[in-house]
């Protein structure tokens, strides 16, 4: 399709508690947005947050695949009726929850190319799932197929120096594995894995998308040098693999026009483009428009941090993903559990969750504390593996509460970004000249925190009006995917709003946090060892 000042790009998100849409014009500017909430607006599904967690093993996180289809149903219909006019979309593309595994049983792909523009995609695709409960990010069921993985290779530095990351529980090819473990005629009742993204895109396609590189980095099976399936992987973790994953492909590539069942049922036009989706994270390093230099800190229901590198590093902790924008270069991750789940706890134990009185009570503790430090871990942490509190006193005593809530307060915001920077640092983050921190997420509202990020971090924080940055930066990779033989990412966004600049670092704050950083690694070092 060629491009003209009246198309259209859209947008999708399927995170894991609401699926999102953003529909903008050709000058990227936002023209309509819907969403689907999963428990709220799919009750039926039974899902709390997105997910079912297990009863009997609460490290297995789930939710249904079928859920997703019939919230695209539903995402579709509310868009139409927002008033979008389908006709004028030149491309789509989308991002999802990483990690997650959908698997497709014999004769699905005969009903994804046949769908019957009267009827809803759920109606048809009931039976198309040979696992009705797809594995999710959440999920840290896996241990000893990880174990296995990485002893297939040469241990996890050799994983992780082959695909970008040592074995992780939620990892796709993990899951894989695990499936055919423990449920092996269903996984050979199963004609294709997709990840989540590639299996929305599948839906618009009519067809089985292909994987990108960048989501496919997060699967522990990627040779994110040759951008090839590493043959060890895929022998270690199941059979006939390869086929049941296909060729991955550059996440900016265009896989074809959107299936006949869209052009009829909502009036998509037949040369619409279908852009290969990726994962939230590299979605949201598109939508934040990052700059050279720039780190991505988001603080949601988990903190994400997201670094643009030029060369891959190898790692103890942390992930490497092939970059959704450009050939050979890459993006570092790290992911943790414990971002505004213990904030909130600890806004409700000291304030009775008032986040005016949290913010109060962390300006009024000096940086660093008076020498008191903590480390709060609701759930099982990704990066370092551990739960629990840990308080330590000015003398490093372990202590089981501190005197006072303004104390325990700033002891968590410290901890977190703490933690935050040494982990970045390990994965190659250096503080330059020009870094900027861009913040995004519900926290990022609270300028307090965003203070003691600056501070620890000796960087500039900024923040942009983007709330939806993974939607964002699909329909932007949508536009762009059709324009990148004439034009670079760079000077289709230069256009676009600066980020405004929020926080600045205190003179003292080297002073302070270099050595508390320190401080991290040995009391973390000592948890471990201890555990
Ligand atoms: P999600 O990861 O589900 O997308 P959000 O990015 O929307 O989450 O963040 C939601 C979180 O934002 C809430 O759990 C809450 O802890 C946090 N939050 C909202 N407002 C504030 C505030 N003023 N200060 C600190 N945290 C806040
Ligand atoms: C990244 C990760 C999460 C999910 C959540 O490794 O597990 O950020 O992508 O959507």
């Amino acid at each position: 399709m060629t491009i003209s000042d009246e198309s259209t790009f859209l947008g999708i998100d399927l995170s894991t508690q609401q699926l999102k849409a953003v529909v903008i014009n050709n000058e990227l500017q936002t023209l309509h947005e819907a969403q689907v909430q999963f428990d709220c607006d799919l009750p039926e599904f039974r899902t709390h947050g997105g997910v079912v967690i297990h009863p009997q093993d609460s490290r297995v996180v789930t939710a249904p695949p079928l859920m997703w289809v019939k919230a695209l149903d539903m995402l579709l219909d509310r868009l139409r009726v927002a008033g979008v006019d389908f006709s004028q979309i030149a491309s789509l593309s989308g991002a999802a929850q990483q990690h997650g595994s959908v698997y497709w049983s014999k004769g699905a792909l005969s009903k994804l190319e046949s769908l019957n523009p009267d009827r809803f995609l759920h109606e048809q695709l009931a039976t198309c799932f040979s696992v009705t409960q797809s594995p999710v990010w959440m999920d840290s069921s896996t241990t000893e197929q990880c174990r296995r993985l990485e002893d297939a290779v040469g241990g996890p530095l050799a994983l992780a120096e082959l695909t970008g990351s040592r074995a992780y529980e939620r990892f796709t090819g993990p899951q894989i594995a695990k499936l055919f473990d423990t449920r092996p005629s269903t996984y050979h009742s199963t004609e294709r894995i997709s990840l989540v993204s590639s299996c929305v895109a599948s839906l618009f396609l009519g067809k089985y998308a292909a994987l990108d590189y960048s989501d496919a980095s997060g699967m522990n099976l990627l040779n994110i040098h040759t951008k090839e399936w590493s043959q060890e992987c895929l022998k270690s973790c199941a059979p006939d693999l390869a086929e049941k994953l296909g060729e991955p492909v550059p996440s900016y590539s265009v896989l074809g026009p959107v299936s006949d069942y869209f052009v009829e049922r909502y009036g998509f036009s037949p040369d619409c483009r279908v852009v290969a989706f990726t994962g939230d994270n590299p979605g949201s390093l598109i939508g934040m428009c990052m700059a050279e230099g720039d780190l991505v800190v988001s603080l949601g229901t988990s903190d994400t941090l997201i670094l643009d590198l030029k060369k891959p590093q190898t790692l103890g902790e942390g992930h490497i993903l092939c970059s959704p924008l450009t050939p050979d270069t890459f993006m570092g991750l790290l992911c943790f559990k414990n971002g505004s789940i213990p904030r909130n706890r600890i806004n409700e134990k000291c304030t009775e969750g008032s986040w005016q009185i949290f913010s109060e009570l962390l300006d009024s503790t000096p940086r660093g504390n008076f020498g008191n430090f903590g480390l709060y871990y609701d759930v099982q942490e990704i990066v370092p593996f551990v739960v629990g509190d840990y308080r330590f006193n000015k003398a490093g005593v372990h202590v089981s509460r501190f005197a006072s809530n303004e104390v325990e307060v700033r002891a968590l915001i410290e901890g977190q970004f703490v933690a935050r920077r040494a982990h970045a640092e390990d994965l190659g983050f250096i503080a330059g000249n020009n870094t900027r921190i861009l913040a995004t997420g519900g926290a990022s509202k609270n300028h307090c925190i965003l203070q003691v990020l600056a501070d620890v971090f000796n960087v500039p924080v900024y923040t942009q009006e983007v709330s939806n940055s993974a939607a964002l930066g699909s329909a932007y990779q949508a536009k762009f995917a059709l324009i990148r033989e004439s034009t670079t990412f760079k000077d289709m966004t230069a256009h676009l709003p600066s980020p405004t600049l929020v926080c600045s670092p205190y003179k003292d704050a080297q002073a302070v946090y270099n050595p508390m950083v320190a401080r991290y690694r040995a009391a973390i070092k000592n948890i471990l060892q201890n555990k």
